[in-house]
């Protein structure tokens, strides 16, 4: 048997090389003698597949979309790549006005994508995603903190307290890494102190970020004093809201008379508010907060209260409203335009309904709706509902 394959191979073996060079020259024929496959054709082919390989592997690789700080933000916003976190964001946070802190690398290789638990504003645990705009594939992924904010509602209030007190006494263990429930961002957001651990520390400064006796620098953590401060009156923090950087305040309700009601100074004993305000029986847009030095008297802060829609200040939705925005859409004005001499930030804001940063048509459109109470603007996000 073994015998009978030997010689079945052999015979195979002899019938192939006695075909190869007969194919040869059957090609030769039929091809023109310059395309004829030859020995130093195929190596010249190999060499070919060689310099490309090479050449592929060392092309260097195409530009990623990666997430930035926005300019003149540098020193503010932190990417921790390691762990895949962002902080430093200063205020409560819409979604339009995370472009203020973040933004892509390159616009036309890529763009972001927040996943959000509330569609009307940004918390802890909220993620922001750099997708590829040619794959669309998601190319990097952050957690957002904010320190402060641990049940990842965007705010700072009695809520994260609870969430605070309860992982210091033991009844959770989200800040302990050997347990599977085990999340790094809320440890981050609630470790106030710095010290590792959660504890009955991290709670009481909790407690006192809510009721506005301290307020923690978002881009480092740190918690400090609020004395001469402007923050929101007690059991407003969830709906006042005091942007420190822009200096204006939103979140007041349409219509009320005293700003007493929605802002306070951070201590009593330190300093004390005086309110400008345009009508003495309405707040308006435009009305002026000034957080006086007990001291010395002297003005240390001073805010611009923002009601969304009132951009002709007086502290009503009328048709002034609607012409101002016209009139400014129309190119007439220019209190929106940031390199007009008339820029004016809380103005732009008031009447940036749609928020794409401009005003335009459409803020009029929406603010003629407004007007006759089809749509209404809730004032602490700014959108229209
Ligand atoms: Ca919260
Ligand atoms: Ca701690
Ligand atoms: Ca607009």
């Amino acid at each position: 048997m073994k015998k009978l394959l030997a010689t079945l191979f052999t015979v195979t073996l002899i019938l192939i090389c006695a075909a190869i060079p007969a194919c040869a020259a059957e090609t030769q024929e039929e091809l023109p003698p310059a395309t004829a496959p030859n020995f130093f054709g195929t190596l010249n082919n190999v060499f070919n597949y060689f310099f490309d390989f090479m050449e592929n592997l060392f092309v260097p690789e195409q530009e990623k979309p990666a997430l930035v700080a926005q300019d003149g933000k540098e020193n503010d916003i932190v990417i921790d790549r390691e762990k895949n976190i962002v902080y430093g964001f200063h205020g409560r946070l819409r979604v339009h006005t995370v472009g203020d802190f973040i933004k892509v690398s390159n616009e036309e290789l890529g763009r972001l994508e927040f996943v959000q638990k509330y569609n009307n504003r940004i918390g802890s645990g909220d993620k922001v995603n750099v997708v590829d705009n040619k794959t669309n594939e998601t190319v990097e992924s952050f957690t957002i903190v904010y320190f402060g904010d641990v049940n990842g509602d965007g705010v700072c209030n009695v809520m994260d307290d609870i969430t605070v007190r309860q992982e210091a006494d033991g009844e959770t263990s989200w800040s302990d890494p050997d347990s599977p429930d085990y999340c790094y961002w809320m440890f981050l957001a609630a470790d106030l102190d710095k010290d590792g651990v959660i504890t009955e520390e991290d709670e009481q400064l909790i407690v006192r970020c809510v009721v506005g006796a301290v307020r923690v620098d978002q881009a480092t953590g740190t918690v400090m004093t609020t004395n001469l401060c402007l923050v929101a009156q007690l059991g407003k923090e969830d709906t006042v809201v005091v942007d420190t950087e822009n200096k204006v305040v939103y979140g007041i309700t349409r219509g009320a008379k005293s700003l007493d009601d929605f802002v306070k100074v951070g201590n009593r004993d330190k300093g004390k508010l005086e309110f400008v305000q345009k009508f003495s029986n309405r707040i308006s847009s435009g009305d002026k907060i000034n957080v006086i030095d007990s001291k010395t008297n002297e003005i240390s802060e001073t805010y611009t209260v923002v009601i969304f829609g009132d951009v002709h200040e007086n502290g009503r939705y009328c048709f002034t409203d609607i012409k101002a925005i016209l009139r400014e859409a129309a190119g007439k004005t220019s209190w929106s335009d940031p390199d007009s001499a008339d820029y004016c930030y809380w103005k732009t804001l008031a009447a940036d309904l749609d928020k794409d940063g401009i005003v335009t048509i459409k803020d009029y459109n929406l603010m003629k709706k407004c007007i006759f109470g089809f749509k209404k603007v809730n004032q602490t996000t700014g959108e229209i509902i």
